[in-house]
C-alpha cells in the first residue's frame, strides 16, 4: 500500500517554513509519542538543520510508557533534545517552554520566535492553546485542522507560530504508511480501513495480547490471524451485513476508532529496536 496525501496547503506550508526558518529561535517539533520515528517528517530535518529544535513526544498518555522511556533514552544517547508530554497539561507544556528559552542565547531587545511544526494531528494547536491559556487555535481529532500559520504573543516577549501539519509527497516504506494511517495522521479519504485494521490487528496480537483480552473479554483466546480478530470484534460489536455476515469495513473502522482513542490501552506503534532492525 502506498499512501499519497499531500494537499496544496502542505506544499504552501513547506515553502513558508523554508522562508521563515532563518528568523526562528526555537522549533517545537511535535511528534506523536506512539510513533516517534515515523511521525518525524524528513522535510523538517532538512529545513530546520541549524535551529534549536526540541522533539516533543506528545500524547504520551496514549503511548506505551515503557516504549516512550526507551525512545527518550534513544534520543538522549544521540544527543537529540527530546521530552514526552501531554499537550493539555499546563505544567508540562510550560516546563518545555522554560527548558527551551534557557537553552538559547537570548537577545532581550528582541522577541523570541518559536515555531511549532510537525505532521498532522500530533497536537500542535493544543500545545499552543495550553501555553496561551485559552483556545486560540482550532483543534480536532482529524488531520489537517489547521490550514494557515497563526501567530500568538505570549508573556515574556515570546511569539509562537502554529503551523499546519505537513506530510511528505510519497510515504514509504509501507510500514510507515500503515503506522501513520493507524494513528490518525492521514485523511480517511486517502486510506483503506480494512488494510489498516489488518495491520493494527497484527500488531495487537503480537505485542498487546493482554490488552486485547481486557478490552474484548469475549475472546476466549488470542486469534493468530488478524482477519479472525477483526471478524470477532465485528461480530461482537454488531458490525453485520444483511444475512448476519460480518461487515469487515465497519468492523475495521470500529477497531481503528478504539485503537486511536486509547480505548484498547496505551499502545506504541514502534520501538527503537524496530527501526534499528530496519536500518
Ligand atoms: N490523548 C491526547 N490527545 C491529545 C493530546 N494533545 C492533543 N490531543 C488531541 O489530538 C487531536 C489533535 O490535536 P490538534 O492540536 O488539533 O493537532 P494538530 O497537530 O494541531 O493538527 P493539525 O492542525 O491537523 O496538523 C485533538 O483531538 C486533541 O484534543 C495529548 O497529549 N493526549
Ligand atoms: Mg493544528
Amino acid at each position: 500500500m502506498t499512501i499519497q496525501w499531500f494537499p496544496g496547503h502542505m506544499l504552501e506550508t513547506k515553502n513558508l517554513l523554508k522562508k521563515a526558518i532563518s528568523k526562528v529561535d526555537i522549533v517545537f517539533e511535535v511528534l506523536d509519542a506512539r510513533l516517534p520515528d515515523t511521525s518525524a517528517n524528513p522535510l523538517v530535518d532538512n529545513i530546520c538543520k541549524d535551529r534549536f529544535r526540541l522533539k516533543i513526544l506528545n500524547k504520551m498518555d496514549l503511548a506505551d510508557p515503557e516504549h516512550t522511556q526507551q525512545w527518550l533514552e534513544y534520543f538522549e544517547n544521540r544527543s537529540i533534545p527530546a521530552v514526552s508530554i501531554c499537550g493539555s497539561h499546563k505544567d508540562q507544556v510550560e516546563a518545555v517552554l522554560n527548558y527551551c528559552t534557557e537553552k538559547i542565547t537570548r537577545n532581550r531587545a528582541r522577541k523570541i520566535k518559536i515555531m511549532v511544526i510537525g505532521i498532522p494531528n500530533t497536537g500542535k494547536s493544543t500545545l499552543l492553546n495550553t501555553l496561551a491559556g485559552k483556545k486560540i487555535a482550532k483543534t480536532g481529532n482529524v488531520p489537517a485542522v489547521t490550514r494557515h500559520q497563526q501567530r500568538t504573543s505570549l508573556e515574556n516577549n515570546i511569539d509562537i507560530y502554529d503551523t499546519p501539519g505537513i506530510l511528505w509527497p510519497i510515504i514509504e516504506p509501507e510500514r510507515k504508511a500503515f503506522i501513520l494511517a493507524a494513528s490518525g495522521a492521514i485523511s480517511d479519504t486517502a486510506i483503506d480501513y480494512t488494510e489498516i485494521a489488518f495491520f493494527a490487528a497484527d500488531l495487537l496480537i503480537h505485542r498487546y495480547p493482554d490488552l486485547l483480552i481486557q478490552r474484548y473479554p469475549f475472546l476466549d483466546d488470542i486469534p493468530d490471524d488478524p482477519l479472525n480478530l477483526i471478524e470477532k470484534i465485528g461480530a461482537a460489536r454488531g458490525c453485520l451485513k444483511k444475512g448476519g455476515m460480518v461487515d469487515y469495513q465497519k468492523a475495521s473502522e470500529a477497531l481503528i476508532r478504539e485503537l486511536r482513542t486509547g480505548k484498547i490501552g496505551r499502545i506504541s506503534f514502534e520501538t527503537p529496536k524496530d527501526i534499528e532492525h530496519d536500518s
